[in-house]
C-alpha cells in the first residue's frame, strides 16, 4: 500500500528540476544565474509544498466530512528539527529530488543543510511530540497537533574557551516554507482581573470573570506529512498578538505609547520556549504561556466541534480526546470546565463527567525538582477563575472520592490534595491531571511502575487500571531510512521494503548477523558514516579522530542525573592508565559528547567546561599515542544527531537507575547499529530484553540497590578511600593540569560528588562502569563478535518504532479509527 501511494506522486527528476525552476522564478523572484542556496533551497521546498498543501487540503476535508474522533496532542514543545528530506522520504521523493537538484549542478545534501532546525523543544519530551505527529500521520489518525509558535526556539549553543555561552535562535527570521498563518482562525484570551459573584433569579449562583486583558492568539499551521503520504495531518502552533479588544479607549484617549507597551506585553508570551530540562521554573510568563495555548487550543476543538454538532455537548467526548504532554497543559483541565459550568451553563457534575471522559495525561519524570507546582498566590493573580475551580474540584474529589476509599484519613488527604498546605500555598499539577484524566501512562514498564508505587500509590488504589504503560518509540523514517541511507539501501536489499512501517520485520537481519559477506557490508558502513562524521567533528572543533577507532557517543540534556560526569571521570581513569603504561591494551577510542546545559543550571555547566578542558589536554599530549580522543560537539540539535548516531559504534545510557524515565536517544542508537553501555533504567532494559543481555553492556545498581543504598545511608566518601584510580582520579579536579595556571577551577566537580553527597550516586556505580568499558573494549577486538552485536541491535529495535506506541496508546486511551483519504 505504501509504494502503491508512493507511486502517485510519480514525477520524473526533469518534472521535479523543472517544478524546483518555475518556483525559483515565480515564488522567490530570482533565477538560475543569481540564485543563493538559500534561494534554491526555498524553491525546493515551494515544490514539495505542491504536493503536501495539497494532501493537507484533502485529509482535513476528509476528516471534517466522515466526522471522525481525534486525538489532540497538547504540548509546550514540538522539537521537529529540519522537514525537507522527512517530507521527501515521507513522500517518497528523496531520489528523484537528488538527482533533479543533481541536473541543476546542486549537491542536495548542501541544499538541505540551508535549512535552520525548528527547534521548538528541549530535548526528549518535545521530539517524543515530533516522533508521535509522524506516526499519527503515518498509521493514518485524525490528529491535530497543538503547541506554541515561539519566535525564539532552543538557544543555540556555542563553546568560548571551554564555557558554554547562549545565543538566541531565530529559526524563522527570514521566513519559513512550511508553515501557512490562519488568521481566520484567531483566538482571544483573557487573563488577570477579577470574578464577580452573582445570582439569577432562580438563585443560581453564577461566576462572571472579569479579565484585566485580553491577548489575541494567531494560528500557523504546519503540514505533518505521513510515511506514504496519504494522510497530512495539522500541527497548530499559536502566536500571541496584542489584541484591539481594549485598546481604542486608550488610543482616543491619546495613549498611543501605553498601547505600544501593552504590544510588547502580549508578545512577550510566546516570545522564547522555556530552556529547561526536567526543573521547574515556577515563573508567571511561563504559567502564561500555558494558558494561552491551552485555551487558545481548547475553544479552536469547541469552534470545530460545533460545527458539526451545535450546542449539544453530548458527543463531545465522543469525538474529542486531549493528550496532555506532562503536567505543562494541565490547565486545560480547569479551563474546560470553566467554558463548560460558566459558558454553556453546563452543571458541575455533568462537566466533570466530560471533562474526565475528555483528558489523558503522561508522565515524563519522577524528579521532585521537575514536577510542575504554582504558588496559589500567583495563580490567583493570573487565572482567578480557574483557581476557584480547582478549589471546587479538589473538595469534591476529597469529600466523594478519597473519604470513602480512606476514611478519616487526613494523611492521605495531605497528601492527594491538589493543594500543597504549607508555608506557602501551592497547586500541584500533577495531582490535577491524574484526578481530571481517565488514564495516567508513564513511558517505559519500569517508570511506569514506579509512577504506580511511588509517585502515585493511593491513586492506583483509588482507580485501578487508570495508571498504566506506554513505552516511548522513535520514527524510523527519520532515524533511520533519511539520516543513515546506506544502511537504509542495505538492509532494503534483505527485508521487504516496508520495513520503515513495519520495523519488526528487521528482525530477518538477524539471520544474517554471522553472515561474513553482510557483516563487511554491514561494518563498511559503519566505518564510511564514521568518516563523515569525523569530517563534521574536523570542521566543528578542529580535532582530527581516526575513523578506525572506537566511536562512543553520549548525547542528551546536560544533567547530574544523566552522569555524563561518571563517563568523563571515567575517560580521566583512561588517560591516567595510558600516561602509566603506554602499553595498556585497549583499542583506539573516541569519546564524543553533544549536550545543552540550562542557561541557570551552574553545575550542568561545569561540567560542559570541565569535559572540554579534558579534550584539550587529551587531543594535545603526544605521549598518548592518539589512542584517546574526546570531543564535545557544540550546538547539539536534531540535525546534529541525524550526522552523530549513524556513526556511533558505542550508546552511553548511564543515568542513576529509577531516574530517567524512558530515554530515546538509546532506541534511536542501537537501531544504528550501537551497542549500549547501560544501566538497567528506563527503556534500557526493554532494549536488553528485546536485543538479548548477550548485546548489550549493563552496569551498575538496580533500583533496588539504590533504593536500599539510600535507606542504608550512602556515603561517597567510602567508595573514594577504597578505589585508588577512582580517588587519584578525583583529586585531579583540585589541581591546574587540565587548566594550567588555575589550580581548583575544577573543584567544584569533586565537591558535588563528595562534599555534596553525591546525589546520583556516580562513585557508587564507578567501579561496575569501569570494568564495562573493560568488556566493550575486548568485545570491539573481536571484529566478528563486535559486528555479530551491532547487526543484532539493528535487528531487534522493531519494538521502538514509535508507529508502536501509537497503536498502543490508540488500542488502550484514546480509541481511535484510522481514517482512508482518497
Ligand atoms: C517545567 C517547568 C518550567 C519550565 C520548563 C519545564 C520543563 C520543560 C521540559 C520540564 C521538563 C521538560 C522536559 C522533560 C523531558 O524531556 N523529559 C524526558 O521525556 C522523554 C520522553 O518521554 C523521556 O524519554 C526522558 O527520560 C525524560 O527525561
Amino acid at each position: 500500500a505504501v509504494s502503491a501511494s508512493i507511486a502517485q506522486f510519480g514525477m520524473t527528476p526533469e518534472q521535479f528540476k523543472e517544478c524546483v525552476v518555475r518556483h525559483l522564478h515565480v515564488s522567490l523572484g530570482t533565477d538560475e544565474n543569481k540564485a543563493s542556496k538559500k534561494a534554491w533551497w526555498n524553491a525546493t521546498c515551494a515544490a514539495v509544498n505542491e504536493i503536501v498543501f495539497e494532501r493537507a487540503t484533502k485529509t482535513q476535508k476528509t476528516h471534517f466530512q466522515k466526522d471522525t474522533r481525534a486525538v489532540h496532542y497538547l504540548s509546550l514543545e514540538f522539537l521537529m528539527g529540519r522537514f525537507l528530506k522527512n517530507n521527501l522520504t515521507n513522500i517518497g521523493l528523496t531520489e528523484v529530488a537528488a538527482q533533479a537538484l543533481e541536473q541543476l549542478d546542486l549537491d542536495f545534501n548542501e541544499i538541505c543543510e540551508e535549512e535552520p532546525d525548528m527547534a521548538l523543544g528541549n530535548g526528549g519530551l518535545g521530539r517524543l511530540a515530533a516522533c508521535f505527529v509522524d506516526s499519527l500521520a503515518t498509521l493514518g489518525y485524525p490528529a491535530i497537533g497543538y503547541g506554541i509558535h515561539y519566535e525564539h526556539g532552543l538557544f543555540t549553543q556555542e563553546i568560548k574557551h571551554g564555557r558554554q555561552l547562549e545565543r538566541p535562535d531565530s529559526w524563522r527570521e527570514y521566513g519559513n516554507p512550511w508553515e501557512i498563518c490562519r488568521p481566520e482562525s484567531i483566538q482571544e484570551i483573557p487573563l488577570y482581573g477579577y470574578v464577580e459573584t452573582k445570582y439569577d433569579e432562580n438563585g443560581r449562583i453564577h461566576k462572571e470573570w472579569h479579565p484585566g486583558r485580553i491577548i489575541k492568539g494567531v494560528p500557523w499551521d504546519i503540514p505533518v506529512v505521513g510515511y506514504g503520504a496519504k494522510t497530512v495531518n495539522i500541527l497548530r502552533l499559536w502566536e500571541s498578538r496584542a489584541s484591539d479588544f481594549f485598546n481604542w479607549d486608550v488610543f482616543n484617549a491619546g495613549g498611543y505609547l501605553d498601547a505600544q507597551v501593552e504590544n510588547v506585553q502580549a508578545e512577550t508570551i510566546s516570545k522564547v520556549l522555556y530552556p529547561n530540562d526536567n526543573t521547574d521554573a515556577g515563573k508567571e510568563l511561563r504559567l502564561i504561556q500555558q494558558y494561552f495555548f491551552c485555551a487558545c487550543s481548547i475553544k479552536d476543538i469547541i469552534r470545530r466541534y460545533k460545527r458539526a454538532h451545535g450546542d449539544n455537548w453530548d458527543n463531545f467526548p465522543a469525538q474529542v480526546v486531549m493528550q496532555l504532554n506532562d503536567t505543562h497543559p494541565a490547565v486545560a483541565i480547569p479551563e474546560l470546565m470553566r467554558i463548560l459550568v460558566d459558558r454553556a451553563e453546563l452543571d458541575w457534575d455533568k462537566a466533570w463527567g466530560i471533562c474526565q471522559k475528555v483528558f489523558a495525561y503522561t508522565n515524563h519524570t519522577l524528579l521532585p525538582e521537575a514536577l510542575e507546582k504554582w504558588s496559589v498566590r500567583l495563580f490567583e493573580k493570573v487565572l482567578p477563575r480557574h483557581l476557584e475551580i480547582i478549589y471546587e474540584i479538589n473538595s469534591r474529589f476529597l469529600e466523594e472520592v478519597v473519604e470513602p476509599a480512606f476514611p478519616d484519613n487526613d494523611e492521605v488527604k495531605r497528601k492527594l490534595s491538589i493543594i500543597e498546605e504549607g508555608h506557602e500555598k501551592m497547586v500541584r499539577m500533577g495531582n490535577l491531571c491524574v484526578i481530571g484524566s481517565f488514564k495516567v501512562n508513564g513511558v517505559a514498564e519500569i517508570h511506569s511502575k514506579l509512577v504506580k508505587s511511588d509517585l502515585f500509590p493511593e491513586f492506583d488504589k483509588i482507580w485501578p487500571g487508570k495508571l498504566t504503560n506506554v513505552t516511548n518509540g522513535v520514527t524510523p523514517r527519520r532515524w533511520l531510512k533519511s539520516c543513515n541511507p546506506a544502511l537504509s539501501n542495505l538492509i532494503s536489499k534483505h527485508v521487504d521494503e516496508d520495513w520503515p512501517v513495519h520495523l519488526d520485520k528487521l528482525q530477518k537481519l538477524n539471520d544474517l548477523a554471522d553472515d561474513k559477506k553482510f557483516q563487511k557490508e554491514f561494518m563498511q558502513i559503519k566505518h564510511d558514516n564514521k568518516v563523515e562524521l569525523a569530517k563534521v567533528i574536523k570542521e566543528l572543533t578542529n580535532v582530527d579522530v581516526d575513523p578506525t577507532a572506537l566511536f562512543d557517543i553520549q548525547i542528551k540534556r546536560l544533567h547530574e542525573y544523566k552522569r555524563q560526569q561518571l563517563n568523563l571521570i571515567h575517560i580521566m581513569a583512561l588517560y591516567r592508565r595510558l600516561l602509566q603504561d603506554p602499553d595498556y591494551d585497549m583499542p583506539k577510542r573516541v569519546f564524543i559528547f553533544g549536550a545543552k546545559a540550562a542557561p541557570g543550571y551552574y553545575m550542568a555547566k561545569e561540567i560542559v567546561y570541565a569535559i572540554n578542558k579534558v579534550a584539550d589536554k587529551v587531543n594535545n599530549d603526544s605521549r598518548i599515542k592518539d589512542k584517546l580522543k574526546v570531543v564535545f560537539l557544540p550546538n547539539y540539535r536534531v540535525s546534529l544527531a541525524e550526522k552523530m548516531i549513524p556513526a556511533a559504534d558505542v550508546s552511553e545510557q548511564i543515568s542513576l537507575a529509577g531516574k530517567e524515565a524512558s530515554g530515546t536517544g538509546n532506541m534511536k542508537l542501537a537501531l544504528n547499529g550501537a551497542v549500549t553501555i547501560g544501566t538497567l533504567d528506563g527503556a534500557n532494559i526493554e532494549i536488553a530484553e528485546e536485543a538479548g543481555e548477550d548485546n548489550v553492556v549493563i552496569f551498575g545498581l538496580t533500583v533496588d540497590e539504590v533504593k536500599a543504598k539510600k535507606a542504608e545511608g550512602y556515603n561517597p566518601w567510602d567508595y573514594y578511600y577504597a578505589n585508588e584510580e577512582l580517588k587519584a582520579v578525583l583529586d585531579w579536579f583540585d589541581t591546574d593540569y587540565f587548566t594550567p595556571g588555575k589550580p581548583g577551577e575544577l573543584a567544584e566537580i569533586k565537591r558535588s560528588l563528595l562534599d555534596y553527597g553525591d546525589t546520583y550516586m556516580t562513585l557508587a556505580d564507578y567501579a561496575s562502569y569501569s570494568d564495562a568499558h573493560k568488556k566493550i573494549d575486548a568485545l570491539y577486538q573481536d571484529s566478528a563478535k563486535w559486528a555479530r552485536m551491532a547487526i543484532v541491535n539493528t535487528a531487534t529495535m522493531g519494538k521502538f518504532n514509535s508507529d508502536r506506541s501509537i497503536q498502543d496508546y490508540v488500542n488502550n486511551i484514546w480509541k481511535l479509527d484510522p481514517c482512508n483519504v482518497e
